[in-house]
């Protein structure tokens, strides 16, 4: 595969956004509007999220005041609503890969700031949930420390300057449109991590685009790359879903050679929320014929354009027969890589064979096998959350 590193600028630092980044705060912030627009008599649009990511908290809070007509002022929807979230702030789970980027960029020594719009006061006291996040940075600031919002570049100018590295030399991790366009203002590299889907504009402005931050390669951009990768494979912490086979789309993929034991999506909101879509693999367990290893797609299938997330497990044994409506556990403990687009079936098909192979072997590794004797896949059943 060819290489990009050529045309990536060397960098000697990193400057991280903060929510939708490094935190999950999406899900807080609707799970909090719909709380106390519930007290007006209105109803959250969760289509309006779209609106607010990488805006000030003022802008953000002047939108909602507008948006659901409130009898109130910003300034005191302000001060009605920050106390809701402080209460939150203890519940907020670090993205994917956040806390293994912090540790890996800090224990090579990369210098890094943090540039949030958040409130100072906030940011300090989401870090402190973070076991070692503050003391990574070297540098940190909040929205109260500058005088314009993005997509002026400000904020990050304000942190090359603190860290007193020049601007070429930063590359910024980004989740919005606004927070890149001011990273790009400000002569820096930038890699977009979106927060939500279908943010296409992001493409044509950040240098990178990246599904989640398991997918970084620091070393496209002249920083130590990670070690943990094994065998093509990311080591994850386990996580474990299940419940009857259902039936997927149809499209033949058994004739393909490739047939997928789909797994409802429903009740598993959450937990899919909490990780990116992509290729994972681990140990599935068919209640009434045994244990057996397998290689997934989660996510939207860009190639057939699905509008539904999909749980797809291809069991890597022959079966005779259909197993529709049996219980179907699965153990999920490793990542391949993000879900593609292909030009031609024929690629997806060779890209899912090439990913089979590399669970094949690494689930042979001392590492993975012995999440086959996991409780859920050998024990009793556990209950479905809800949602
Ligand atoms: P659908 O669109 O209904 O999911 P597929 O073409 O993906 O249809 O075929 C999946 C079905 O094939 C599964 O639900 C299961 O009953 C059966 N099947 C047979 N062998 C396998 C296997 N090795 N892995 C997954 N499913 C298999
Ligand atoms: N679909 C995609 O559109 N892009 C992908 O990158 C992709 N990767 C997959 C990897 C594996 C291991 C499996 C089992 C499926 C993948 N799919 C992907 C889903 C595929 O489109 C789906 O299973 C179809 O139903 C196959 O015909
Ligand atoms: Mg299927």
């Amino acid at each position: 595969m060819a290489t990009t590193t050529q045309f990536k600028r060397l960098a000697s630092c990193v400057i991280l956004n903060l929510d939708g980044t490094l935190l999950n705060t999406d899900g807080i912030v609707s799970e909090v509007l719909k709380v106390f627009l519930a007290k007006y008599g209105k109803r959250l649009d969760v289509k309006g999220a779209s609106n607010i990511v990488g805006q000030t908290p003022f802008e953000v809070a002047a939108a909602i005041v507008q948006d659901y007509e409130l009898p109130c002022t910003v300034d005191e929807f302000i001060s009605e609503i920050t106390p809701r979230f402080s209460d939150w702030w203890c519940n907020i789970k670090p993205l994917p890969g956040a806390n293994r980027l912090i540790r890996h960029l800090h224990g090579h020594g990369v210098p890094m700031a943090l540039a949030s719009y958040s409130a100072r006061a906030s940011v300090e006291s989401k870090l402190s949930y973070h076991q070692g996040w503050k003391e990574s940075f070297s540098v940190i600031i909040g929205g109260d420390e500058v005088t314009m919002g993005k997509p002026s570049p400000e904020i990050f100018l304000e942190a090359a300057k603190r860290l007193n590295i020049e601007a070429s030399r930063c590359v910024v991790i980004e989740d919005s449109l606004p927070g890149v366009i001011a990273g790009k203002a400000a002569g820096m590299s930038v890699i977009a991590v979106p927060s939500l889907p279908n943010q296409s504009e992001l493409s044509t402005s950040a240098d990178e685009v990246i599904n989640s931050l398991l997918d970084l390669q620091p070393e496209k951009w002249g920083l130590p790359p990670f070690l943990d990768w094994i065998e093509g494979t990311l080591p994850i912490e386990p996580w474990y879903i299940g419940g009857p086979v259902i039936k997927g789309f149809g499209r033949g993929s058994k004739v393909l050679g490739i047939p997928t034991a789909n797994l409802s999506a429903e009740g598993y909101s959450t937990i899919l929320a909490e990780h990116p879509s992509g290729v994972y693999f681990g140990w599935a367990r068919l209640s009434t014929r045994g244990v057996y290893k397998m290689v997934m797609s989660i996510g939207w299938n860009p190639y057939f354009h699905n509008t539904e997330k999909t749980i797809e497990p291809w069991l890597l044994h022959d079966f005779s027969e259909d197993f529709y409506g049996e219980e179907l556990h699965l153990a999920i403990v490793g990542y391949i890589r993000p879900e593609a687009n292909f030009p031609s079936l024929e690629s997806l098909i060779s890209k899912i064979y090439e990913d089979r192979k590399i669970a094949e072997n690494a689930l042979d590794l001392p590492l993975y096998v012995h999440h086959k004797d996991a409780p859920y896949l050998t024990g009793s059943l556990q209950p479905k959350e809800h949602d």
